[in-house]
């Protein structure tokens, strides 16, 4: 029984991941510490179990149950070609995954790849997208320091992660096809039995409560009555803005949620109709 009670999660153990799953994690109030180095650990505040892996290994895990569900790149998980679910994209861990080939070369398109040495680390990716473009080249699987293949003459172009592109500019590199767009998801085992599935719905509610936030802002501001229905239309808030008098006679105070991306755009159009003492505070959970 209690074996159905514990959700269990696989995680990063140390890496470019990691950070960012505990923190989100903490984000939704569960505590988790990786102290020692230990394999596992029992997670405080939710009935978690966290598993702390390499990523390759996390889908594998998840296949076969190992662990319930598990936090890994898409870059990773498509290269393994494992059959679990993707239950939510987690906004994090962005990259891609390129082609890319020494800045003096000219790039032909992909068909000019045709008979091309490409080092990699992704040799499943990098195939599928060869073949879909019918194109017959070399692969040469590497594990690490893709970047540095073409230098020391072992290929002629590479198939790696980028994600500011400061590696392949510094090896004197230039990216000329993406073949992914990767972020951290969170995935799970195809069977997992109610009341496990039960616990992950629980967590992912509080991760997008999370997330949402994340991608949101409070504000609140003051402006004459006669401005409050042109501000409304700006500012459509969750369900409407709210609007409170001020103890100015004439005046209101009026509050709302906006979205982060527009945020700038709706600041400037607020004062250009007169709204005044704009405060804009960060959003914690946001449950709708
Ligand atoms: O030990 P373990 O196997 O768990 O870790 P790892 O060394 O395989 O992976 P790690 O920690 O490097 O990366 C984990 C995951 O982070 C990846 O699978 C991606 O999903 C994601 N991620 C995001 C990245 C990058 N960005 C990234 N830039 N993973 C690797 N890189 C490398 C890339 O391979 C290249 O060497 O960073 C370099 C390029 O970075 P820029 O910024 O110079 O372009
Ligand atoms: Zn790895």
């Amino acid at each position: 029984m209690s074996n159905q009670s514990i959700l269990k999660l696989a995680i990063q153990k140390s890496g470019r991941l990691y950070e960012d799953s505990v923190g989100l994690l903490k984000s939704c109030s569960i505590g988790v510490s990786n102290g020692g180095g230990r394999l596992r650990t029992v997670a405080s505040n939710f009935p978690l179990e966290v598993y702390f892996l390499r990523d390759d290994d996390i889908p594998q895990y998840v296949e076969d149950g190992v662990a319930d569900c598990g936090i890994v790149g898409e870059n990773v998980l498509f290269e393994k070609n494992k059959k679990v679910q993707i239950e939510e994209p987690l906004g994090f861990g962005k990259c891609r995954l390129s082609l890319a080939m020494p800045k003096a070369r000219n790039y032909e398109g992909v068909q000019g790849l045709r008979g091309a040495r490409i080092a990699t680390s992704y040799p499943h990716l990098l195939g599928q997208f060869l073949k879909q473009n019918k194109v017959d080249a070399e692969i040469h699987e590497i594990s690490g320091s893709v970047e540095i293949a073409p230098g020391i003459g072992l290929a002629d172009c590479i198939c790696d992660l980028v994600s500011t592109g400061s590696t392949l500019i510094s090896n004197g590199l230039k990216e000329v096809e993406v073949l992914l767009r990767s972020e951290a998801v969170m995935v799970s085992n195809q069977h997992l039995d109610f009341p496990k599935r039960q616990l992950l719905d629980k967590l992912l509610f509080r991760i997008r409560a999370v997330r949402k936030a994340k991608n949101n802002k409070y504000i609140l501001l003051n402006a004459p009555n006669d401005r409050i229905e042109d501000i409304k239309k700006i500012l459509p808030g969750m369900k409407s803005p709210t609007v409170l008098p001020l103890a100015e006679p004439g005046w209101s105070s009026v509050h709302s949620v906006v979205q982060e991306d527009h945020f700038w755009d709706i600041i400037e159009d607020l004062q250009a109709i007169g709204a005044q003492g704009i405060l804009v505070v960060p959003i914690e959970k946001m449950i709708v």
